[in-house]
Protein backbone atom coordinates (compact mmCIF):
# COMPACT_ATOMS: atom_id res chain seq x y z
CA UNK A 1 0.00 0.00 0.00
CA UNK A 2 1.17 3.46 -0.52
CA UNK A 3 2.62 5.26 2.58
CA UNK A 4 1.45 8.69 3.79
CA UNK A 5 3.52 11.51 3.49
CA UNK A 6 4.11 13.68 6.20
CA UNK A 7 5.97 16.70 7.27
CA UNK A 8 6.99 17.51 10.61
CA UNK A 9 5.70 21.48 11.97
CA UNK A 10 8.51 22.05 14.78
CA UNK A 11 11.88 20.34 16.09
CA UNK A 12 11.68 21.07 19.78
CA UNK A 13 11.94 18.86 22.84
CA UNK A 14 9.42 16.28 21.49
CA UNK A 15 10.33 16.33 18.05
CA UNK A 16 12.33 13.11 18.21
CA UNK A 17 10.43 11.18 20.04
CA UNK A 18 7.46 11.92 17.61
CA UNK A 19 9.37 11.03 15.38
CA UNK A 20 11.01 8.08 16.67
CA UNK A 21 7.17 6.58 17.14
CA UNK A 22 7.06 7.25 13.84
CA UNK A 23 9.70 5.60 12.36
CA UNK A 24 8.30 2.41 14.43
CA UNK A 25 5.19 2.35 11.51
CA UNK A 26 7.53 2.98 8.61
CA UNK A 27 5.59 0.50 6.64
CA UNK A 28 2.96 3.12 6.23
CA UNK A 29 4.30 6.50 6.45
CA UNK A 30 7.54 8.36 5.16
CA UNK A 31 8.89 11.89 6.91
CA UNK A 32 9.72 13.86 4.01
CA UNK A 33 9.89 17.62 5.64
CA UNK A 34 10.85 19.07 8.32
CA UNK A 35 10.18 22.79 9.24
CA UNK A 36 11.63 24.87 12.31
CA UNK A 37 11.75 28.58 12.97
CA UNK A 38 15.48 28.12 13.88
CA UNK A 39 16.36 25.99 10.53
CA UNK A 40 19.53 24.62 12.62
CA UNK A 41 17.26 22.15 14.88
CA UNK A 42 15.51 21.17 12.08
CA UNK A 43 18.70 20.14 10.22
CA UNK A 44 20.14 18.20 13.26
CA UNK A 45 16.56 16.05 13.14
CA UNK A 46 16.96 15.80 9.49
CA UNK A 47 20.14 14.43 9.44
CA UNK A 48 19.68 12.08 12.70
CA UNK A 49 16.37 10.40 10.87
CA UNK A 50 17.38 10.73 6.91
CA UNK A 51 14.63 13.29 6.32
CA UNK A 52 15.01 14.74 2.76
CA UNK A 53 14.28 18.57 3.08
CA UNK A 54 14.38 21.07 5.90
CA UNK A 55 12.08 24.41 6.15
CA UNK A 56 12.41 27.39 8.32
CA UNK A 57 8.93 28.98 6.55
CA UNK A 58 5.96 26.68 6.88
CA UNK A 59 3.47 27.74 4.08
CA UNK A 60 6.74 27.44 1.77
CA UNK A 61 7.10 23.79 3.01
CA UNK A 62 3.15 23.32 2.52
CA UNK A 63 2.98 24.76 -1.00
CA UNK A 64 6.43 22.43 -2.08
CA UNK A 65 5.92 19.55 -0.83
CA UNK A 66 2.82 16.93 -1.63
CA UNK A 67 1.52 16.13 1.69
CA UNK A 68 -1.18 13.50 3.25
CA UNK A 69 -0.80 14.74 6.79
CA UNK A 70 1.23 17.05 8.52
CA UNK A 71 2.23 16.67 12.94
CA UNK A 72 2.16 20.07 14.68
CA UNK A 73 4.88 19.77 17.61
CA UNK A 74 5.00 23.28 18.13
CA UNK A 75 4.19 25.30 21.49
CA UNK A 76 1.00 25.88 22.00
CA UNK A 77 0.40 29.57 20.25
CA UNK A 78 1.25 27.89 16.40
CA UNK A 79 -1.62 25.41 16.85
CA UNK A 80 -4.09 27.46 15.22
CA UNK A 81 -1.56 28.81 12.89
CA UNK A 82 -0.43 25.74 11.44
CA UNK A 83 -3.92 24.21 11.45
CA UNK A 84 -5.66 26.82 9.40
CA UNK A 85 -2.41 26.50 6.99
CA UNK A 86 -3.06 23.33 6.14
CA UNK A 87 -6.39 22.48 6.16
CA UNK A 88 -6.47 25.51 3.99
CA UNK A 89 -4.50 23.24 1.54
CA UNK A 90 -6.61 20.22 2.09
CA UNK A 91 -3.81 18.77 4.21
CA UNK A 92 -5.19 16.39 7.30
CA UNK A 93 -3.46 17.16 10.29
CA UNK A 94 -2.16 16.05 14.12
CA UNK A 95 -1.59 18.33 16.35
CA UNK A 96 -0.02 18.18 20.10
CA UNK A 97 -2.29 18.61 22.93
CA UNK A 98 -3.13 21.39 24.27
CA UNK A 99 -5.29 21.86 21.39
CA UNK A 100 -5.23 26.10 21.19
CA UNK A 101 -4.87 28.33 23.30
CA UNK A 102 -7.90 29.65 24.22
CA UNK A 103 -11.34 28.03 24.21
CA UNK A 104 -12.41 29.95 21.26
CA UNK A 105 -9.24 29.39 18.71
CA UNK A 106 -9.71 25.52 19.41
CA UNK A 107 -13.22 26.03 18.21
CA UNK A 108 -12.29 28.15 15.30
CA UNK A 109 -9.53 25.10 14.79
CA UNK A 110 -12.48 22.90 15.02
CA UNK A 111 -14.39 24.62 12.31
CA UNK A 112 -11.94 24.91 9.47
CA UNK A 113 -11.01 21.89 9.74
CA UNK A 114 -14.68 20.66 9.09
CA UNK A 115 -15.53 23.32 6.40
CA UNK A 116 -11.75 21.90 4.57
CA UNK A 117 -13.09 18.69 5.26
CA UNK A 118 -10.06 17.87 6.18
CA UNK A 119 -9.20 14.87 8.98
CA UNK A 120 -8.32 16.92 12.67
CA UNK A 121 -6.69 14.99 15.30
CA UNK A 122 -4.80 16.05 18.83
CA UNK A 123 -2.22 14.03 19.85
CA UNK A 124 -3.22 13.46 23.02
CA UNK A 125 -1.30 10.07 24.48
CA UNK A 126 -1.67 9.90 28.16
CA UNK A 127 -4.50 7.60 27.68
CA UNK A 128 -2.16 5.06 25.98
CA UNK A 129 0.14 4.28 28.35
CA UNK A 130 -0.35 1.00 29.00
CA UNK A 131 -0.70 1.06 32.55
CA UNK A 132 -3.67 3.10 32.34
CA UNK A 133 -4.78 0.51 29.27
CA UNK A 134 -4.57 -2.26 31.42
CA UNK A 135 -6.65 -0.52 34.69
CA UNK A 136 -9.53 0.32 32.46
CA UNK A 137 -9.29 -3.21 31.18
CA UNK A 138 -9.95 -4.87 34.28
CA UNK A 139 -12.55 -1.98 35.01
CA UNK A 140 -14.60 -3.20 32.45
CA UNK A 141 -14.04 -7.06 33.39
CA UNK A 142 -16.42 -5.80 36.20
CA UNK A 143 -14.00 -7.43 38.81
CA UNK A 144 -14.31 -4.30 41.35
CA UNK A 145 -18.08 -4.03 40.62
CA UNK A 146 -19.50 -0.67 40.03
CA UNK A 147 -17.20 2.16 40.55
CA UNK A 148 -18.53 4.87 42.58
CA UNK A 149 -15.03 7.10 43.49
CA UNK A 150 -11.60 7.46 42.12
CA UNK A 151 -8.49 9.45 42.30
CA UNK A 152 -6.48 10.37 39.77
CA UNK A 153 -2.74 11.99 40.73
CA UNK A 154 0.19 13.44 39.14
CA UNK A 155 1.88 15.29 41.95
CA UNK A 156 5.74 15.30 42.34
CA UNK A 157 8.46 18.43 42.13
CA UNK A 158 10.40 17.40 38.73
CA UNK A 159 12.09 20.53 37.23
CA UNK A 160 10.15 20.20 34.37
CA UNK A 161 10.86 23.47 33.39
CA UNK A 162 14.82 23.02 32.55
CA UNK A 163 13.63 20.57 29.52
CA UNK A 164 10.39 22.72 28.89
CA UNK A 165 11.46 26.28 29.39
CA UNK A 166 8.75 28.11 27.94
CA UNK A 167 6.22 26.47 30.42
CA UNK A 168 7.44 28.91 33.22
CA UNK A 169 6.03 31.57 30.67
CA UNK A 170 2.54 30.10 30.86
CA UNK A 171 -0.14 32.08 32.60
CA UNK A 172 -2.44 28.83 32.66
CA UNK A 173 0.15 26.47 32.89
CA UNK A 174 -0.87 22.86 34.61
CA UNK A 175 -4.23 22.63 33.38
CA UNK A 176 -3.16 23.46 29.95
CA UNK A 177 0.02 21.62 29.96
CA UNK A 178 -1.03 18.45 31.79
CA UNK A 179 -4.41 18.94 32.68
CA UNK A 180 -4.83 18.06 29.35
CA UNK A 181 -3.63 14.71 29.97
CA UNK A 182 -5.35 13.90 33.63
CA UNK A 183 -8.78 15.23 32.00
CA UNK A 184 -8.24 13.34 29.12
CA UNK A 185 -7.52 10.11 31.50
CA UNK A 186 -10.28 10.87 33.51
CA UNK A 187 -13.01 10.85 30.19
CA UNK A 188 -11.11 7.25 29.28
CA UNK A 189 -11.68 6.05 31.88
CA UNK A 190 -15.08 7.28 33.18
CA UNK A 191 -16.72 9.16 30.67
CA UNK A 192 -18.23 12.04 30.20
CA UNK A 193 -18.65 14.78 33.20
CA UNK A 194 -22.01 16.31 34.98
CA UNK A 195 -20.40 18.64 37.24
CA UNK A 196 -16.91 20.26 37.78
CA UNK A 197 -15.41 22.45 40.57
CA UNK A 198 -11.24 23.33 40.62
CA UNK A 199 -9.25 25.09 42.95
CA UNK A 200 -5.73 26.22 41.66
CA UNK A 201 -2.55 27.85 43.36
CA UNK A 202 1.20 28.88 42.48
CA UNK A 203 3.51 27.86 44.91
CA UNK A 204 6.86 28.15 42.59
CA UNK A 205 7.09 32.04 42.53
CA UNK A 206 9.33 31.73 39.51
CA UNK A 207 6.84 31.08 37.00
CA UNK A 208 3.86 32.76 35.16
CA UNK A 209 0.88 30.09 35.76
CA UNK A 210 -0.72 27.98 38.71
CA UNK A 211 1.79 25.18 39.89
CA UNK A 212 -1.09 23.27 41.74
CA UNK A 213 -4.99 22.51 40.56
CA UNK A 214 -7.67 19.87 42.16
CA UNK A 215 -10.61 19.47 39.99
CA UNK A 216 -13.23 17.80 41.60
CA UNK A 217 -15.95 15.97 39.15
CA UNK A 218 -19.34 13.92 39.23
CA UNK A 219 -19.24 11.88 36.56
CA UNK A 220 -22.37 11.32 33.96
CA UNK A 221 -22.48 7.65 35.87
CA UNK A 222 -22.92 9.44 38.66
CA UNK A 223 -18.85 8.40 40.10
CA UNK A 224 -16.96 11.13 41.88
CA UNK A 225 -13.42 11.88 40.74
CA UNK A 226 -11.00 13.50 42.06
CA UNK A 227 -7.99 14.76 39.74
CA UNK A 228 -5.01 16.35 41.48
CA UNK A 229 -2.09 17.79 39.86
CA UNK A 230 1.24 19.42 41.17
CA UNK A 231 4.93 20.50 40.25
CA UNK A 232 5.07 21.74 43.62
CA UNK A 233 4.66 18.64 45.84
CA UNK A 234 7.75 17.26 47.40
CA UNK A 235 7.19 13.89 48.28
CA UNK A 236 8.64 10.30 49.31
CA UNK A 237 6.96 8.37 46.56
CA UNK A 238 7.72 11.01 43.38
CA UNK A 239 7.85 9.57 40.11
CA UNK A 240 7.43 12.06 37.44
CA UNK A 241 6.09 10.89 34.86
CA UNK A 242 3.57 8.21 36.08
CA UNK A 243 0.03 9.15 36.78
CA UNK A 244 -1.35 7.37 39.93
CA UNK A 245 -4.93 6.27 39.75
CA UNK A 246 -7.21 4.41 42.60
CA UNK A 247 -10.36 3.40 41.68
CA UNK A 248 -13.63 2.38 44.26
CA UNK A 249 -16.18 0.43 43.47
CA UNK A 250 -19.02 -1.87 45.52
CA UNK A 251 -17.13 -5.00 45.04
CA UNK A 252 -13.28 -3.95 45.82
CA UNK A 253 -10.52 -1.21 44.30
CA UNK A 254 -8.36 -0.95 41.67
CA UNK A 255 -4.82 1.21 41.61
CA UNK A 256 -1.75 1.65 39.69
CA UNK A 257 0.77 2.67 41.65
CA UNK A 258 4.76 3.86 41.44
CA UNK A 259 6.69 1.42 39.23
CA UNK A 260 3.50 0.78 36.99
CA UNK A 261 2.01 -2.06 38.94
CA UNK A 262 -1.71 -2.35 39.51
CA UNK A 263 -3.18 -4.13 42.56
CA UNK A 264 -6.67 -5.07 42.58
CA UNK A 265 -8.04 -5.71 45.92
CA UNK A 266 -11.73 -7.51 46.88
CA UNK A 267 -13.13 -9.44 49.87
CA UNK A 268 -10.30 -12.36 48.77
CA UNK A 269 -7.57 -10.08 49.11
CA UNK A 270 -4.40 -8.27 47.01
CA UNK A 271 -3.27 -9.29 44.01
CA UNK A 272 -0.85 -7.75 41.76
CA UNK A 273 0.29 -7.44 38.06
CA UNK A 274 3.75 -4.95 36.74
CA UNK A 275 2.68 -3.54 33.21
CA UNK A 276 6.00 -2.01 32.02
CA UNK A 277 6.56 0.92 29.43
CA UNK A 278 7.93 -0.68 26.27
CA UNK A 279 11.89 0.74 26.03
CA UNK A 280 12.25 1.47 22.64
CA UNK A 281 15.73 2.88 21.77
CA UNK A 282 14.43 6.19 20.80
CA UNK A 283 12.68 6.83 24.44
CA UNK A 284 13.95 8.95 27.41
CA UNK A 285 14.41 6.90 30.15
CA UNK A 286 13.30 9.92 32.52
CA UNK A 287 9.82 9.92 30.17
CA UNK A 288 9.61 6.20 29.45
CA UNK A 289 5.91 5.67 30.33
CA UNK A 290 4.75 8.44 28.31
CA UNK A 291 7.67 8.58 25.22
CA UNK A 292 6.80 4.71 24.66
CA UNK A 293 2.94 5.65 24.63
CA UNK A 294 3.34 8.04 21.88
CA UNK A 295 3.61 4.82 19.57
CA UNK A 296 0.63 3.48 20.50
CA UNK A 297 -1.15 7.10 19.94
CA UNK A 298 0.59 7.34 16.80
CA UNK A 299 -0.58 4.15 15.33
CA UNK A 300 -4.47 4.70 16.54
CA UNK A 301 -4.66 7.64 14.46
CA UNK A 302 -2.63 5.91 11.25
CA UNK A 303 -5.60 3.54 11.71
CA UNK A 304 -8.16 6.43 11.60
CA UNK A 305 -6.50 7.99 8.91
CA UNK A 306 -6.47 4.95 6.60
CA UNK A 307 -10.16 4.37 7.47
CA UNK A 308 -9.09 1.04 9.64
CA UNK A 309 -11.12 2.59 12.58
CA UNK A 310 -12.40 5.61 14.34
CA UNK A 311 -9.61 7.11 16.18
CA UNK A 312 -9.84 7.86 19.65
CA UNK A 313 -8.34 11.12 19.67
CA UNK A 314 -9.98 12.97 16.69
CA UNK A 315 -10.41 16.44 17.50
CA UNK A 316 -14.18 16.20 18.11
CA UNK A 317 -13.24 14.19 20.82
CA UNK A 318 -10.43 16.28 22.31
CA UNK A 319 -12.98 19.35 22.45
CA UNK A 320 -14.92 17.83 25.39
CA UNK A 321 -10.99 18.00 27.01
CA UNK A 322 -10.61 20.77 26.41
CA UNK A 323 -13.91 22.11 27.55
CA UNK A 324 -12.94 20.81 31.09
CA UNK A 325 -9.81 22.66 30.39
CA UNK A 326 -11.00 25.51 30.53
CA UNK A 327 -14.13 25.15 32.32
CA UNK A 328 -11.59 24.05 35.38
CA UNK A 329 -10.00 27.65 34.91
CA UNK A 330 -13.46 29.46 34.62
CA UNK A 331 -14.73 27.60 37.88
CA UNK A 332 -11.47 28.63 40.13
CA UNK A 333 -11.65 32.12 38.86
CA UNK A 334 -14.70 32.53 39.87
CA UNK A 335 -15.37 30.01 42.89
CA UNK A 336 -18.15 27.97 40.98
CA UNK A 337 -19.29 25.09 39.62
CA UNK A 338 -19.80 24.24 36.46
CA UNK A 339 -23.02 21.81 35.41
CA UNK A 340 -23.19 19.92 32.03
O1 LIG B 1 4.40 18.83 28.63
C1 LIG B 1 4.00 17.81 29.49
C2 LIG B 1 3.50 16.59 28.90
O2 LIG B 1 2.90 16.52 27.85
O3 LIG B 1 3.78 15.53 29.73
C3 LIG B 1 4.48 15.97 30.87
C4 LIG B 1 5.05 17.31 30.45
O4 LIG B 1 6.28 17.09 29.80
C5 LIG B 1 5.31 18.30 31.56
O5 LIG B 1 4.13 18.62 32.25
Amino acid sequence: MKKLRFAVMGCGFWAKFQIGAWMELNEHVELIALYNRTLSKAEHLAELYNVPAVYDEAEKLLDNEKLDFIDIITDVETHPVFTKMAAKRGINIICQKPMAPTFQQARDMMETCRTNKVDFYIHENFRWQKPIRLLKEKLASGIIGKPFKANISFCNSFPVFDNQPFLAELEQFIITDLGSHILDVSRCLFGEAKSLQCKTQRVNPNIKGEDVANVFMEMEDGLHCYAEMSYASILEEERFPQTFVLIEGDKGSLYLGPDFEIRITTKSGTTKELVEPVMYDWVDPDYAVVHSSIFDCNEDILMGMLGKKVAETTGEDNFKTVQLVFDSYHSAAESSIIKY
